[in-house]
C-alpha cells in the first residue's frame, strides 16, 4: 500500500506535489477540475485517503463526497450532468485512486464558475 500511495497522481496532488484547480477541501475529501476535461467543469471529487476501489476505502470517507459533488453541481448552474465512479481497468479506471467524476452537460452551463474559489 505505501508503495502505491507513494506513486499516486491523486495522493501527490492532496499533497500539493502536483498542482491542481482545487474546488472545494477538507480533512477527508479533495475536489478539483479534471485535466482532461469532457466538458467545461468536469471535477473530480476524492477521499484523501488512498484506495484503488470504491470497495477499499472505509465508511466514513466517503460521507462527503455526494454532498460536494451536489454542491459543485450547483455551482456550474448545470441541468444535466453525469455522476460517475469506474472501479478496475475493464471498467474504465485509468487512475488507481477512487474519484468521482462530475460532468456537467455542455450545453447546461451558463453558470459556470459562479461561486468556484480560484487556484
Ligand atoms: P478514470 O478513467 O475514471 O480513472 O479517470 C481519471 C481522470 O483523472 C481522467 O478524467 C483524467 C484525470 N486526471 C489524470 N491525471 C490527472 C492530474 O494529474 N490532474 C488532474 N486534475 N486530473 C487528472
Amino acid at each position: 500500500m505505501a508503495s502505491k500511495m507513494a506513486s499516486c497522481i491523486f495522493c501527490k496532488i492532496i499533497k500539493g506535489e502536483i498542482p491542481c484547480f482545487k474546488l472545494f477541501e477538507s480533512d477527508k475529501t479533495l475536489a478539483f477540475l479534471d485535466i482532461n476535461p469532457l466538458s467545461k467543469g468536469h471535477a473530480l471529487v476524492i477521499p484523501k485517503i488512498h484506495g484503488e476501489k470504491l470497495t477499499d476505502i472505509p465508511d466514513d470517507h466517503l460521507t462527503e463526497i455526494l454532498p460536494i459533488a451536489k454542491k459543485l453541481v450547483v455551482a456550474t448552474g448545470a441541468q444535466e450532468y453525469n455522476i460517475l465512479q469506474n472501479n478496475g481497468r475493464g471498467a474504465h479506471q485509468e487512475v488507481g485512486h477512487v474519484h468521482f467524476h462530475m460532468i456537467p452537460k455542455p450545453n447546461a452551463q451558463e453558470g459556470l464558475g459562479i461561486g468556484w474559489p480560484q487556484q
